[in-house]
């Protein structure tokens, strides 16, 4: 999910293209205005952290783009490409690491296992807006 910070920054673009210029596909993409109840769902596992209401403020202060991306190893690849946690840590190349500053505005979510990208992916979208089709480069991008 690209966050408020950076679809007020106007780095939409430059995000996308970072993860599709790897060789994900895109298979789900939407702009939508997170409400409370889907922020406090979407990060429950933090609902007790003391930053929570923060975040759930911060999620919700503008439009997201929510985004589904399908290819080997996806989950790891994008949190490499997304970087560490903190914009301060997070290496020079990565998303966080060239366009962030604290963690409260770093630019991006992206889930952390299966698990939550699946159950992420249902909160956000529903089965029509998902798409199974094969691109071209297929054959270039997997032995
Ligand atoms: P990540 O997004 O790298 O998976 P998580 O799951 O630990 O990181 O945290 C979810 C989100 O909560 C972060 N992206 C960030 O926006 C916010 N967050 C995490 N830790 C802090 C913190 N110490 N202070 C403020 N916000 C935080």
């Amino acid at each position: 999910m690209i966050k408020p910070d950076a679809v007020q920054r106007s780095l939409v673009g430059e995000v996308i293209s970072r993860l599709e210029r790897k060789g994900l596909k895109i298979v789900g993409m939407k702009m939508l205005w997170v409400d409370k109840g889907l922020a406090s769902t979407h990060y429950a596992e933090h609902s007790e952290k003391p930053f929570f209401n923060d975040l759930v403020e911060y999620i919700t202060s503008s439009p997201v783009i929510a985004m589904v991306f399908e290819g080997r190893n996806a989950v790891n690849v994008v949190r490499t490409i997304v970087g560490k946690t903190n914009p301060v840590e997070a290496s020079p190349g990565t998303v966080r690491g060239d366009f962030g500053l604290e963690t409260g505005r770093n630019i991006i979510h992206a889930s952390d296992s299966l698990a939550s990208a699946e159950r992420e992916i249902n909160l956000f979208f529903s089965n029509n807006e998902l798409f199974d089709y094969s691109k071209i480069d297929e054959k270039w991008l997997y032995e």
